[in-house]
């Protein structure tokens, strides 16, 4: 059902009957004995601090969860914690949804990524970023979608919606016009984009743009700056939208959409 294309992505059944895989899933937040590993990963800012995840050394203890997060902290990538609890997004995107995309299909990705560092086919000291403008196939694919699924957890937040202000909303005024005629642009990027693949919001060369890519492409790769995505992959939004791909887009602007991390990507520039 979940379009994975032909593109060399081994799909989350495969990957979880990995031991790997079967560990990481005490990080997905409805395992509700395991609050205290779920605390550690908020706790460690991983996603605040942006989107490269090196490990973390762990205590010696002989507790059985610091154990399996000892064996884990091995593993160059980890999930970086939601930004937000699994049940946050309700009713725009169901907890169903959200511990399925989160929980098997970006946790795939990274089980997939530590393996092909295992294998000796990615280098585990590179940052993310750098594994994607350097790599092809099966490795750039996993590390890419890594990239881009937590770029999009940020990308919205409950009570998102609305509309940005500030620079950013004098920027969108400037280079679509309205705000009107950039979320038409974005909608039809979203809902044109055949199969899967991506919307964005980004800077390419100092004017903000409405692009759209397949599969795990993205931004970086054109030396454009990410501001806002919006995952069209049919595994982002069938557990809530089945096939209404317009829908889900139109709920992500009206309702989901974090201006707030927008706004953030672009000061920085
Ligand atoms: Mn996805």
């Amino acid at each position: 059902m979940a379009g994975q294309p032909g593109t060399g992505e081994a799909c989350p059944a495969e990957a979880v009957k990995s031991e790997a895989a079967k560990a990481d899933t005490c990080r997905t937040p409805h395992h509700e004995g395991r609050m205290d590993r779920r605390d550690f990963f908020i706790a460690s800012g991983a996603v605040a601090a942006g989107l490269a995840f090196p490990s973390t050394p762990t205590a010696d203890s002989e507790d059985v969860f610091a154990t399996s997060l000892l064996k884990e902290s091995a593993m160059p990538f980890t999930l970086p914690a939601l930004p937000y609890d699994v049940a946050a997004l309700e009713p725009f995107l169901t907890k169903e949804n959200i511990e399925l995309h989160y929980g098997k299909h970006h946790n795939a990705y990274v089980v997939n990524l530590n393996k092909f560092v295992e294998d000796g086919k990615a280098d585990g000291t590179k940052s993310l970023e750098e594994i994607v403008l350097s790599s092809e196939g099966p490795v750039f694919n996993n590390a890419a979608q890594i990239w881009n699924h937590t770029f999009y957890w940020n990308s919205m937040k409950p009570k998102g919606g609305g509309e940005p202000i500030g620079k950013l909303a004098e920027a969108i005024a400037r280079d679509f016009g309205s705000f009107a005629k950039f979320k038409e642009e974005f909608t039809a990027a979203c809902v044109g984009q055949f199969g899967s693949g991506w919307g964005w919001l980004v800077v390419d060369g100092g004017k903000l743009k409405v692009t759209k890519t397949g599969n795990a492409d993205l931004p970086l790769k054109y030396k454009q700056t990410a501001l806002i995505t919006c995952d069209v992959w049919e595994h982002a939004y069938y557990p809530t939208y089945k096939n209404l791909r317009p829908k889900y887009v139109e709920v992500f602007l009206a309702s989901l959409v974090n201006w707030d991390f927008a706004a953030a990507n672009f000061g920085k520039l």
